[in-house]
């Protein structure tokens, strides 16, 4: 375990590691990833993204793990109101993300992608963590 992560896990106010996903849309679904990472997370789904480095805003960190995970580059959006508690010291945040260029595919850290339309939401094992997010993400697809 980091420094970083040691510190956070302690109780009360102090640092907290931001980590941010992505709600991509295409064609009025939302893309879902499921993760192969680490073990007690594996074959949950979720939206795309991970840690801010240091130094780095929230957008940048995004496209970066989007890079990393996906192989597309993407334009970052509006934030999805709202912040999500994950293990202690972590907090997810999530903004919306336009496609400039590729086709996601699960390079790191997941083993499936799906794109779901609003009614096929509830087809997939959602991470705990994330169902809040999505439930906001969800928001802004068409009715289906
Ligand atoms: N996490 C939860 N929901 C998400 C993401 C992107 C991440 N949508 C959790 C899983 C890990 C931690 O945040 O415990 C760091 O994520 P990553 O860097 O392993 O993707
Ligand atoms: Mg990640």
């Amino acid at each position: 375990m980091t420094d970083r992560t040691t510190r956070s896990a302690r109780p009360g106010p102090g640092p907290v590691v931001v980590v941010v996903a992505g709600a991509l849309y295409d064609q009025g679904r939302l893309l879902a990833a499921r993760r192969s990472a680490p073990a007690e997370l594996a074959g949950r789904w979720e939206l795309p993204g991970g840690k801010l480095e240091p130094g780095e805003s929230p957008e940048e960190a995004l496209v970066r793990e989007l890079r990393e995970e996906l192989g597309v580059e993407t334009e970052p959006g509006e934030r999805i109101p709202g912040e999500w508690p994950l293990k202690p010291g972590y907090v997810l945040r999530v903004w919306t993300a336009r496609l400039l260029s590729g086709e996601p595919r699960p390079l790191e850290d997941h083993d499936q992608l799906r794109w779901l339309a609003r009614h096929e939401l509830d087809s997939v094992d959602w991470l705990d963590q994330d169902r809040p997010a999505v439930a906001e993400a969800a928001r802004l697809l068409p009715a289906s």
